[in-house]
């Protein structure tokens, strides 16, 4: 090959390379302007996607959040590695290298690492996550990027200024201020950039020790994800993107040593984007009163939020979860400052026992007559002392029937043909269910013998699984990324709807069923307004609206009145007697719950 070719051939891989890296932010930018809402077909240039962002109070009380921590992180983080590297710059210490690899360290420590032992220390120092334990976990990443920036700029600056200053006269603080400052200006601002983009950005460590109240953006968009990609979801990515591409664009030229001016267009524009929402559509009004609520993904529609938040005056947060499992992590590790939550079943027996719940004071609850007697005074919580029933539902397989005819065994999941087209939950009770029940054996198997043999079965599944998911498990499907997937009978229910091709099924070998509920934490700051939701949710034209839009099972009698008959005659929403029957519900497994959670992690980790 010539000279050319070879530079034509290495033109083109560069190219390839560019695509690759920038072909799905391309794709996300492109979507946020088309017109269509549902599906990912072209259907014409719209701006609504943005227009909408402005009226959506979650989107911007996540982002003045975002903004609040970026400020403090950024101003904090400036201060403290400038002055650490002023200090390491001009004094040897013992141990310099050691020290030098210390401060740097947590760019390089996984990010997951860094957000549990965070959150770890936090719960040690009996510290309420929240606005603080945000601020302090970016402080604590951000600081090695700003001694990192600021020294090399120190080690560029040319340090006899400083004593010609001092020989002229000045003093220490003049010295400073005059000459060294102006001197590593550049890199202080490039420090603060970076650090404001990092933290804007943050979505790990954030997760971890975030509490109610502080929902960054990052976390925000996930949450609103995990309920399907909507285009609203698409704009404000390429609002964060474009933001913090502009803010590293003004962090990297400062750094490069170039002027102010070079990096002051991107640096505004990147604030500017950030900052225009407020401009645009006010702050939003803070409430006097606040209920904070932890739920399930895709369990409760905006639309009741929304009509409880007129009703009542009041603003409520909504944090979502997909497994009982991280909702009892939150609980237990301390005053989670949740006022509503919804655990299974068996995730209330496991409250319980530790009193991480709120007896009900049932004189508050007067709607609790609306719901079928069948779902009260069950044995995991006599009396409804603790707890309302919320949804009922099953867990299933759904599939393609153009893509795998009729399925209706747990082998379906296992057969090779379907190799990379098979999801499962992500859930140990779940998965572990399903092998049980393949195996002949029940979803609440506590010996260790049997549920080894019901891993080895999921090992062997491995290779089949294109996805271990309990968020977007409905929207995979749907897509036709798979064509089997085990899931929850709502979300299936809703995009059967959607897709006549899809179908659900109960196994022949039996499944799990499953009763969730709605309880008030021990802790909550606000039971009485939390009485006041659980009650409004059992209100019969209430729960029948949850009901339409969720499609899970409503236990609420009086509200099937006002439930159409496509709802009430739909076998995935109200099962017939003879599929419940196939179906067990899942117990508190006691002891065994440890070594559930390790055969499953097990599973995950396994080649
Ligand atoms: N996305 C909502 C799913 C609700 C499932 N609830 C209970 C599962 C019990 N394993």
């Amino acid at each position: 090959m010539g000279e050319r070719g070879r530079a034509r051939a290495l033109g083109l891989w560069s190219l390839l390379v560019y695509a690759f890296l920038y072909a799905p932010l391309a794709v996300l930018t492109a979507f946020s302007f088309n017109r269509e809402r549902l599906t990912a077909t072209w259907r014409g240039f719209t701006l609504d996607w943005y227009g909408r962002l402005l009226e959506n109070t979650q989107i911007l009380t996540a982002l003045r959040n975002s903004l609040v921590v970026a400020v403090v992180a950024t101003a904090g983080a400036t201060v403290i590695g400038t002055a650490a590297a002023l200090a390491f710059h001009r004094h040897r210490f013992r141990q310099q290298g050691t020290l030098d690899g210390l401060v740097t360290l947590p760019i390089v420590i996984p990010e997951i690492a860094m957000a549990s032992s965070l959150l770890l220390l936090f719960a040690a120092l009996g510290m309420r996550l929240g606005f603080t334990t945000v601020v302090l976990a970016h402080l604590s990443f951000a600081v090695s990027y700003a001694v990192v920036l600021v020294r090399a700029r120190l080690a560029g600056f040319d340090r006899s200024l400083e004593e010609a200053a001092a020989d002229l006269g000045a003093g220490p603080a003049r010295v400073f201020f005059q000459v060294t400052l102006p001197g590593i200006a550049p890199g202080i601002l490039a420090a603060a950039l970076l650090v404001f983009a990092l933290s804007i950005d943050d979505y790990v460590i954030t997760s971890f020790v975030a509490g109610v109240g502080s929902t960054t953006l990052p976390l925000q968009i996930y949450s609103m994800v995990r309920s399907g990609i909507s285009p609203e979801i698409n704009a404000v990515s390429t609002l964060l993107l474009v933001a913090t591409a502009l803010l590293l664009l003004a962090a990297w030229r400062l750094e490069q040593g170039g002027r102010a001016r070079g990096a002051a267009l991107p640096a505004v524009l990147g604030l500017g984007i950030l900052g225009a929402p407020f401009v645009l559509a006010g702050l939003p009004a803070p409430a006097d009163r606040v209920l904070n609520v932890y739920i399930w993904s895709a369990y409760l529609p905006p639309e009741t939020v929304r009509a409880f938040e007129a009703r009542e005056g009041v603003r409520v947060n909504v944090d979502l979860y997909d497994s009982n499992e991280a909702l009892l992590a939150k609980l237990q590790a301390g005053t989670s400052g949740y006022d509503v939550i919804c655990p299974s079943n068996y995730a209330v027996e496991i409250l319980v026992q530790q009193g991480l719940l709120r007896p009900l004071d049932h004189s508050l609850l007067p709607h609790l007559s609306n719901v079928d007697p069948f779902y009260l005074d069950r044995d995991f919580d006599p009396g409804n002392r603790y707890t309302t029933p919320y949804f009922a539902g099953t867990t299933g397989i759904a599939y393609r029937r153009s893509r795998v005819g009729d399925v209706d065994s747990w082998d379906a999941l296992w057969d090779p043909r379907f190799a990379g087209r098979v999801l499962m939950l992500d859930d140990a009770r779940e998965t572990l269910g399903a092998a049980l029940r393949r195996l002949g054996l029940s979803v609440n198997t506590v010996g260790e013998a049997p549920l080894r043999r019901a891993q080895r079965l999921l090992i062997e599944q491995k290779p089949l699984v294109k996805a271990y998911d309990s968020a977007s498990f409905k929207d995979t499907l749907l897509a036709g990324d798979v064509w089997l997937a085990q899931g929850w009978s709502g979300e299936f229910a809703r995009v059967i709807d959607l897709d006549p091709d899809i179908a659900y099924v109960i196994p022949k070998e039996g499944s799990t069923a499953f009763l969730d509920t709605l309880a008030i934490p021990a802790s909550a700051p606000h039971p009485a307004l939390a009485h006041q939701f659980l009650d409004f949710v059992m209100e019969a034209e209430v729960a029948a609206e949850i009901c339409l839009a969720m499609r899970y099972t409503t236990p609420n009698r009086a509200a099937r009145a006002h439930l159409p008959s496509a709802v009430l005659d739909n076998p995935a929403i109200f099962p017939p007697a003879e599929t419940l029957a196939r179906t067990e519900l899942l117990r508190d497994v006691g002891d065994a719950t440890v070594l559930y959670d390790r055969l499953w992690t097990e599973v995950k980790t396994a080649r």
